[in-house]
């Protein structure tokens, strides 16, 4: 039997950015251009199928970028095991918005925790303002990974979520699980083929 894992993801950046543009893209295969600023957070799952045919479920929080729910991005990032940095490349300042939440990634979340950052918009060249190479290397500094996508065209969507799901640590040990979807429960990808053994259902191996 092909491996299943499950890992958590975030999306964080500024408002209009495109977060749930991206999500909606990756999840449904649709974008809309009149999408309403997510309020709080949204919930999404889709699955990757890897060439291996390992499948890798991805439990989406789609944060909210408008200034007044900033303070419940902690709620979801925390137990993140990987996070989508997003900016678009035709507004400057998103990109030290995205910076700032990079740093704060840094400072507070998992120390394992995957960081993509994500130019949206490629669809825009034209009103581009952030250059390839010079996110590339903020990123390549900082460790991150790094992608363009155009949530409109699709181009890009699927490779970011693939690229971040061969870089996840699909074969570490399947940890313990708690509710799952929910924020702040289990903070690793679990392995959903994997059964506890009688009598060791209370069994960590983190
Ligand atoms: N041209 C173009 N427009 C996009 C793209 N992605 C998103 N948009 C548009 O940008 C606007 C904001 O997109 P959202 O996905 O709502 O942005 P968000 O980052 O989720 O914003 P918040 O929920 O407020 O944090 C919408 O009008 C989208 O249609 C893209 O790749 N290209
Ligand atoms: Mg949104």
């Amino acid at each position: 039997m092909s491996k299943q894992f499950q890992f958590k993801l975030v999306l964080l950046g500024e408002s209009a950015v495109g977060k749930s543009s991206l999500v909606l893209r990756f999840v449904k295969d649709q974008f809309d251009d009149y999408r309403e600023s997510t309020i709080g957070a949204a919930f999404l799952t889709q699955t990757v199928t890897l060439e291996d045919q390992t499948t890798v479920k991805f439990e989406i929080w789609d944060t909210a970028g408008q200034e007044r729910y900033k303070s419940l991005a902690p709620m979801y990032y925390r137990n993140a095991n990987c996070a989508v940095v997003v900016y678009d490349i035709t507004q400057s300042t998103s990109l030290d918005k995205a910076k700032t939440w990079i740093r704060e990634l840094q400072r507070q979340a998992d120390p394992n925790i995957v960081i993509a950052l994500c130019g949206n918009k490629t669809d825009l060249a034209a009103r581009r303002q952030v250059s390839q190479e010079e996110a590339q290397k903020y990123a390549e500094e900082e460790g991150l990974m790094w992608g363009e996508t155009s949530a409109k065209t699709g181009e890009g969507v699927s490779e970011i979520f693939t690229a971040i799901a061969k870089k996840l640590p699909l074969t570490a040990p399947a940890p313990k699980t708690t509710a799952r979807g929910a924020p702040g429960s289990s903070g690793r990808g679990v392995d959903l083929n994997k059964q506890p053994t009688a009598g060791q259902n209370d069994a960590c191996n983190c």
